[in-house]
């Protein structure tokens, strides 16, 4: 009875993500490069009512750089592990899912919010607390990356 199949399809799907991320481990480590251009502001992470459940890290990004970049996954510092999610119709509903790598052009803006494209950060260490900061990583396909700093939210706070 509580088991309902939105409850199950969402379980596979997040069950599905989390192999892909793990098959990709090896080469962030290996990236120590910067991808240069790519300015993020107002980065935040809003940590789920319970404790220790996936936070959504949102920001908006402007990419300067020369040459485009594909954004294809994120690291969250004190976090398990960290996935690109969105929103899209599955079984006739709105739901989270992996986003596909996401190609940005110089002169692009693009936005990570509330209802759309977010980054999940699984198994948030219980230091994440409201009022602190995190560091979030981004790589793209090549192996780049580049860091910036995310303030925490409680759930109830602003996103
Ligand atoms: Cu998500």
């Amino acid at each position: 009875m509580p088991n309902t199949p939105i409850f199950a399809s969402f379980a596979l799907l997040l069950g599905a993500v989390a192999l892909g991320s793990c098959s990709e481990a090896p080469a962030e480590q290996a990236a120590s490069r910067e991808v240069t251009g790519a300015k993020v502001t107002n980065a935040r992470m809003v940590l789920s009512p319970v404790s220790g459940n996936p936070a959504a890290v949102y920001f908006d990004l402007e990419y300067a750089g020369d040459r485009p970049i594909t954004l294809r996954g994120a690291s969250v510092k004190g976090a398990e592990s960290a996935m690109m999610h969105t929103y899209g119709e599955w079984e006739g509903r709105q739901q989270m899912m992996e986003m596909t790598p996401l190609v940005i052009n110089a002169g692009d803006k693009v936005t990570f919010a509330p209802g759309g494209q977010h980054i999940m950060a699984m198994k948030p260490a219980a230091e994440l607390k409201p009022g602190g900061s995190t560091e979030v990583t981004l790589t793209v396909v090549g192996g780049k990356t580049f860091s910036f700093p995310a303030e925490i939210r409680g759930a109830n706070d602003e996103r």
